[in-house]
């Protein structure tokens, strides 16, 4: 079966992290909408929802992803680089702990799930503001004994390795090629991300599904001329939160 571990959008989603983006007002009820209609989409696709309720105290706790790192083998739970959201961690691992065997990256371990991308049976891990060396290194210690490669990748001017790349079909990536080096992915195919479109990149893949965000239609006709089919989400109101496609789930196949 697969799952979709999700979480409402907090009252609290004005006072998030922000990195890279200036400080706009949300819409609390315009982004809920949106991310209801996000989880719909899951749903329809096959996915048996996990929803969590809403956290009021912690602004950034729709972006679940960033808590753990799914395995078919193994949840990592994830020790976030933004102490404001450590607290986020302790309810995602108690939705998880029914479907996979878990396990916790220690201090001085930082790592944000954001930064992991899964392609094949490799496993790319952004070094960036919210992930350190230790982060990699705990993360190699668990997977590795799986069959799992784990690679550190250095990212430049954006919050998450998967704001900046994203696998959109086996092998093929999406990619912006100004935030992370397309070399450091050896053996694939890219899609770049048309280049008015920096944030273009987060695209999400459940199955032989891809859900692409509705704001970046530059992108998504070169997508479509590489032959892909897709489904549109409209989240502008969490991107102004910085979050995108991937961050609003946790897929798990159990
Ligand atoms: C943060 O800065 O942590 C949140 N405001 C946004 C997190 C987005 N998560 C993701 O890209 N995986």
């Amino acid at each position: 079966m697969r799952f979709a571990i999700t979480r409402e959008v907090s009252h609290a989603i004005g006072r998030c992290e922000l990195t890279h983006a200036i400080r706009q007002p949300i819409d609390v009820d315009r982004a809920r909408r949106q991310h209801a209609v996000y989880e719909s989409l899951l749903e329809r696709l096959g996915c048996t929802l996990v929803r969590l309720p809403e956290e009021p105290d912690l602004p950034d706790s729709v972006f679940v992803e960033d808590v753990a790192v799914i395995l078919k083998e193994l949840a990592v739970l994830t020790r976030p680089g933004a102490p404001s959201r450590r607290p986020e961690v302790a309810s995602v691992a108690r939705a998880l702990e029914p479907l996979l065997p878990l396990a916790s990256l220690k201090e001085p371990a930082t790592l944000d799930g954001g930064d992991v991308l899964l392609s094949g049976r490799t496993l790319f891990v952004g070094l960036s503001s919210r992930t350190n060396s230790e982060g990699v290194d705990q993360l190699r210690a668990l997977a590795s004994p799986l069959g799992y490669a784990v690679e550190g990748v250095e990212v430049r001017g954006c919050l998450h390795l998967k704001t900046a790349v994203t696998e959109v079909a086996k092998g093929l990536l999406l990619v912006n090629p100004e935030w992370v080096d397309p070399a450091a992915f050896p053996g694939h195919r890219f899609v770049e991300v048309d280049p008015a479109e920096p944030f273009a990149a987060n695209a999400l893949r459940v199955g032989d599904d891809l859900l692409c965000s509705h704001a970046y239609p530059a992108t998504r006709r070169r997508l479509e001329a590489a032959g892909l089919s897709f489904h549109s989400v409209d989240l502008s109101e969490l991107a102004k939160a910085e979050g995108a496609l991937t961050c609003c789930s946790l897929i798990v196949e159990a």
